[in-house]
């Protein structure tokens, strides 16, 4: 039977250039945990959108020329980790990718992409939304924040039941605790939720939920369980956004990844998963 000698992920996210998101923050994190990283590029802008101009490159026909080319090399991959994508009709393509590609025990996360503190982010429309619902049924794992549910209109059994095992919704305010900031999950098998809370710190960066999803999924593929997966990944967060904080400093560059990307090897530290 043919194996990877390295675990290997297909990463289907833009590049951009400045602002620390997509690939610039999947590949150097999966590459510390140990995996290959393949981006597959959906399109090249010269920065993230939450700056107030940008130019973006859209590489729609350029990604079934990769595939077809991939196909040929018989390339095998052990997960599929999907975000931005730079057009609505992206999601045709990647669904057929992953048809193609998956074998039976590939894991499928499908980050879906589509803005943050209640807004869609610029650039993306309603037609973005229908097509990521459509994306979000192919997947294992998906990673929406309380922003990008509330555009998928559904909750987490929904979700859930139209496909994905385990759904993760990040940015949860705290009730009455309004220095906190949670996550939740749901894994259908052993119907169980679990709830992580962490400290929060009154600062945006762009970015943390690439961060954010690149770590549950190189958890998952090293075979953590989900709430310590969970917990490796709002640890390694609080860490970047520690190391980030205390500079006077434009928060559009996103966390200093640079500064903590070693700890992507230490044991987990704070074991803060509840069972709910
Ligand atoms: O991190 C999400 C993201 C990814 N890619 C692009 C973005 C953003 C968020 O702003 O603009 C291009």
């Amino acid at each position: 039977m043919y194996t990877n000698k390295v675990k290997r992920i297909a990463a289907v996210h833009d590049l951009s250039g400045f602002g620390r998101v997509s690939l610039t923050v999947v590949i150097p994190i999966l590459s510390s945990m140990g995996f290959q990283v393949c981006p597959l590029p959906t399109a090249v802008l010269s920065s993230h959108t939450q700056y107030p101009e940008f130019s973006i490159l859209d590489l729609t026909d350029e990604m079934p020329r990769i595939i077809a080319e991939w196909k040929k090399l018989d390339v095998q991959f052990d997960a599929f980790y999907t975000g931005y994508l730079g057009a609505p009709r992206q999601v045709q393509i990647v669904s057929d990718f992953i048809d193609d590609f998956r074998q039976p025990d590939s894991l499928v996360v499908v980050d879906p992409v589509l803005g943050d503190n209640g807004r869609l982010y610029t650039n993306l429309d309603e037609s973005m939304i229908r097509e990521m619902r459509h994306l979000a049924t192919k997947a294992d794992v998906i990673t929406p924040n309380l922003t990008e549910l509330f555009y998928l209109k559904s909750y987490l059994r929904l979700l859930s039941d139209a496909g994905p095992q385990v759904v993760i919704i990040t940015s949860v305010p705290v009730h009455e605790e309004s220095h906190k900031t949670s996550v939740y999950a749901y894994n259908r098998v052993g119907d169980r939720y679990w709830k992580i809370t962490c400290p929060y710190l009154p600062a945006h960066y762009p970015g943390t939920g690439d961060t954010f999803t690149s770590v549950i999924t190189g958890a998952l593929l090293q075979r953590d369980s989900l709430p310590i997966a969970l917990d490796r990944a709002t640890q390694f967060i609080l860490q970047g956004i520690r190391a980030t904080f205390g500079y006077e400093y434009d928060n559009r560059e996103g966390i200093l990844l640079e500064k903590v990307l070693h700890n992507l090897d230490m044991p987990i530290q704070r074991a803060s998963y509840e069972l709910i």
